[in-house]
């Protein structure tokens, strides 16, 4: 599975740190045009001329100069030198080590989004159950034990031809039966409790497993009702082992008091900015379609 997903994954076509191109200096001086201004106050003006250096190389084009590589040891002609899915400047940024594979910024492999604070925004004041709004940015927990940034996944493609990937956003809890069909039904698992789920939405499974949607597990009620801990999700993730599928501990349930319908489980789909793109009546589905975000999934991405 996770050379699958290095594979996968290597393909992300996100740039990197936007706005570190390191290419056009843009002080308004003209190349070969020397600046009459004296930058530094030392009275030498001969010297602060913008003569048209060229950029500093970096072959890897991974953000970072071919120099910067050369003291951090990282490698110029890779974009990501331990083979861990993150490019050097990502790891440099966020803490991890660009040499250690076992130092990553997520040990599931989830993607990671350098330009997800230029996105809209989020907040749970202003986020409702309402069509449009994007999903409050917020890190939770995951079965691995990271703090994961849902803003990371914004805009994930496998393939340049294909849309980034859309969501559904699963409500669960870890009592709840009909829950636990689903995660095996997504699984694989064909059952007298998940092969009626697989004849309801028949393309949804293999969407899922070819990363053209996220499904994103929140467990936000632990098996008593009460608030959900790491443990939750690890047991979940011991039962229903996906590796393509993030789940994530609604600590402070606020997934659940802001999101939840009026039942377990508890779908809504986001598109690939992370604003809410669909999500199902109160009353929620039928028979033939019980839930109606899913269903969206089969017939329309
Ligand atoms: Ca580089
Ligand atoms: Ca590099
Ligand atoms: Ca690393």
């Amino acid at each position: 599975m996770k050379t699958t997903r290095l594979i996968l994954l290597s393909t992300l076509l996100l740039s990197p740190l936007a706005g570190c191109d390191g290419g056009t200096d843009d002080n308004g001086v003209n190349e070969g045009e020397t600046d009459s201004g004296d930058g530094d106050g030392d009275g030498d003006t001969e010297t602060e001329t913008e003569t048209g250096e060229p950029e500093p190389l970096d072959d890897d084009e991974d953000g970072l100069t071919n120099e910067e590589e050369a003291e951090l040891g990282t490698d110029p002609k890779k974009k990501d030198t331990d083979g861990d899915n993150y490019w050097d400047p990502w790891e440099l940024a966020e803490g991890t080590d660009p040499l250690d594979y076992d130092s990553r910024i997520y040990t599931g492999f989830w993607p990671y989004n350098p330009n997800k604070d230029e996105l809209v925004q989020g907040t749970w004041a202003t986020t409702g159950k309402q069509v449009g709004k994007p999903f409050p940015r917020q890190s939770f927990l995951d079965q691995h034990g990271d703090y994961v940034d849902v803003y990371d996944f914004a805009n994930f493609t496998v393939n340049q031809a294909m849309t980034p990937a859309f969501f559904i956003f699963d409500i669960s809890a870890q009592w709840c039966g009909p829950c636990h069909n689903v995660a095996n039904w997504i699984k694989g698992v064909d059952d007298a409790n998940t092969t009626w789920i697989q004849e309801l939405y028949p393309t949804v499974r293999e969407k899922v497993h070819s990363l053209r949607i996220w499904w994103v597990t929140f467990i936000v009620q632990d098996q008593a009702g009460g608030a959900p801990t790491l443990a939750d999700a690890q047991s979940w993730f011991t039962v229903h082992k996906d590796n393509y599928i993030p789940i994530l501990v609604d600590e402070t349930q606020q997934v659940q008091d802001t999101f939840l319908g009026n039942a377990f489980p508890h779908f809504f789909l986001l598109d690939p900015t992370l604003a809410i793109e669909y999500f199902p009546p109160p009353g929620g589905g039928t028979n033939e379609d019980p839930y109606p975000a899913v269903g969206l999934v089969d017939t329309l991405l």
